[in-house]
């Protein structure tokens, strides 16, 4: 039996809508991971494989039953087999919606995606020129037909590499050379992926490795990135905005739209609809005080990134928002959205909308989005939900919303400091910041929701070191307060001096899972202003609470970049010792980086802490 107190949440909104939810006869997603125990032993550790037909198969790990599968296949050649498929579906997860945000710039350039346009010229020719294109004396809408066609290039195979890899700095670029692992094509190294893991071609652990690597890299400075920045083109630029978190965050006198998922493209769309005088008006008429939108999880952040919206809750709080009986309607796109949902929603009044064509779900209507229609398709939306506030029951808010700030681009960075990262660097080299991290990644239910976040961020943030969040993270430390300018009193002297005197928290929220690609760019521009390569700096990656497989592509571009990351929960590897060597001690030798894992977030404070100071030792800044 689940016991509350103990094991669901460190939140008290966690605890109460699950205490809530119990009552109201919802199932969770805790209760489906009790019934799923024992786990099997044999995928924990990456021995099982149903590649192929002649399986499925299993490698005893004793030693005393089969050590191939039919094919031959022996214990290492399988685990990396898996492990190079997490990476491949979690590059293509980000890359495919890279590639929805360059489908909607090509259309914006047309003329053939009403409500949508250039929020950011600067930045679309900023982008432009990256990708060798001549800006001047050009209107914007060519430039951005011609953006466009250069990303979609980025996504084939006529290229000698993804054209972003030339932000990283020289050194970082050659070891990839050197390695073999700079990425090609966006989508030909997932491809590629895949071919190779299929019976009978790529039997090498070590080669599939390797490739996998470069899929990740292809990932990392490729489609996410092309995602982020056309994000920012479409949308604007992000900077610092006050917002609220929690569940507090819904109203009891207003109709309440939650949206969920990853892709600004409905998102912003819905924004744009909850604002209007005509929506408003008929809000009002329906005896609601407003409409109050709010996100949860990734396309959530992307609007708190920009708009200032508030966050409801992170991925493990999809289901207890439900319990509140006051969302009115939820809007999905994809990535990260539970098929449980629509059956916890047909428990209260709630309406549930799917919106993409690749993405439906069990209890869902269904009201496909494509650039052309979507502004329309948003208001149709918004008008049901404003319809479906009379129907509402009980409601149970059962905290009061917790203030934060959001929305730090590196463009606001590196504003905030005058334009260069040198203030920055030289609160390095004086220690009194000692380095940064990188806390990353979603909720999983075999670690108490929230915990290993805000446990490890504590303890980071105590001893002098900046940490940066993005995604279901950065949720978390939103709610345990780190995100006002006053946490600075939860800081190290260090770090506290320098945070007061910008008047920025001690942790800076970066936006959602693809926003990951922002820490490369931040992480870049200081190793070229050091001149050193990224593997040089005092930095480091962490996913205490990580599930997906888009978090293993993010781990792995980030090991690839040079950044060692620590993970919480154990990857499925342990079924190979040689793997498990080369993610946690072989990798230094290849890429200046490599894993570490450790559940318990105080000892993988301890853990990164090591890192940041041996990188500082190694640069002489403390001598
Ligand atoms: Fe078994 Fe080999 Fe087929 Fe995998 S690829 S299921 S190990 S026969
Ligand atoms: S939503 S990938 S649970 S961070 Fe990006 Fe959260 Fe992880 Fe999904």
């Amino acid at each position: 039996m689940i016991d509350p107190r103990t094991d669901v949440s460190i939140t008290s909104d966690g605890n109460l809508l699950f205490d809530k939810a119990v009552k109201d006869n919802v199932e969770t997603v805790w209760h489906r991971h009790e019934a799923q125990q024992p786990q099997c032993g044999f995928c924990d550790m990456g021995l099982s494989c149903r590649i192929c037909i002649m399986g499925p198969c299993r490698v005893d790990p004793f030693g005393q039953g089969p050590q191939t599968g039919v094919c031959g296949a022996d214990a290492d050649i399988i685990v990396a087999r898996n492990l190079c498929r997490m990476i491949a579906a979690g590059a293509a997860s980000h890359s495919d919606h890279g590639r929805d945000l360059v489908e909607v710039l090509e259309a914006v350039s047309k003329g053939e995606a009403p409500g949508y346009k250039i929020r950011s010229e600067e930045k679309l020719r900023r982008v432009a020129r990256e990708y060798g294109i001549q800006t001047e004396g050009k209107d914007v809408l060519t430039v951005a037909g011609e953006l466009a066609d250069a990303m979609m290039e980025d996504y084939g195979m006529r290229r000698k590499s993804v054209t972003l890899v030339n932000r990283a700095p020289e050194k970082r670029r050659k070891v990839w050379e050197k390695a073999g692992i700079t990425p090609r094509g966006i989508d030909r190294e997932t491809s590629e992926m895949m071919h190779r893991t299929h019976m009978g071609v790529d039997n090498d652990w070590v080669s599939l490795l390797t490739q996998g690597l470069r899929n990740a890299l292809s990932d990392g400075w490729g489609g996410s990135m092309i995602a982020t920045e056309v994000s920012d083109i479409l949308f604007g630029v992000p900077a610092p905005k006050p917002t609220m978190v929690n569940a507090g965050v819904l109203k009891k006198g207003q109709v309440n739209i939650v949206v969920h998922g990853h892709n600004p493209v409905v998102s912003e769309m819905v924004s744009k609809a909850c604002i209007s005088e005509e929506m408003l008006a008929l809000a009002k008429a329906k005896g609601a005080a407003g409409i109050n939108l709010v996100g949860v999880c990734c396309t959530g952040n992307e609007l708190l990134m920009r708009r200032g919206i508030a966050m409801a809750g992170n991925h493990l709080m999809t289901e207890l928002i439900l319990s509140t009986g006051a969302v009115d309607m939820m809007i999905v796109d994809y990535q990260c959205i539970m098929p449980s949902i629509g059956k916890a929603a047909a428990c209260y009044h709630t309406k549930m909308i799917s919106t993409s064509d690749k993405a439906r779900f069990p209890g869902m209507e269904h009201h496909e989005f494509h650039p052309d229609n979507a502004e329309e398709k948003a208001k149709t939306l918004v008008k049901a939900a404003i319809e479906n506030f009379g129907n509402r029951k009980q409601v149970y808010i059962p905290v009061a919303p917790q203030e934060a700030v959001g929305g730090f681009s590196i463009e606001t960075i590196l504003g905030a400091l005058g334009g260069t990262p040198a203030p920055l660097i030289d609160a390095i080299k004086a220690g009194k910041i000692r380095g940064a991290v990188g806390v990353v990644g979603c909720n999983n239910p075999k670690i108490k929701h929230d915990y290993g976040h805000v446990t490890l961020i504590k303890k980071l943030i105590e001893n002098d070191i900046l940490v940066v969040d993005t995604g279901c993270v950065s949720v978390a430390s939103a709610k345990a307060g780190f995100k006002v300018p006053s946490a600075i009193e939860m800081a190290g002297p260090g770090l506290k001096e320098i945070c007061g005197a910008l008047g920025i928290p001690p942790v800076l929220h970066l936006g959602s899972c693809v926003d990951n690609v922002r820490i490369l760019v931040l992480v870049s521009a200081l190793a070229d202003a050091l001149g050193v390569d990224i593997s040089d700096l005092p930095v480091a990656g962490s996913a205490p609470e990580w599930y997906s497989e888009k978090a293993v592509t993010i781990g792995v571009y980030c090991v690839a970049s040079g950044i060692t990351t620590h993970l919480g929960p154990m990857p499925p590897v342990t079924g190979s010792m040689n793997v498990v060597k080369l993610l946690t001690e072989g990798l230094n030798d290849v890429v200046g980086a490599t894993f570490g894992v450790e559940p318990d977030p105080e000892k993988a404070a301890v853990f990164l802490i090591r890192v940041i100071e041996k990188k500082r030792k190694a640069l002489g800044l403390d001598s």
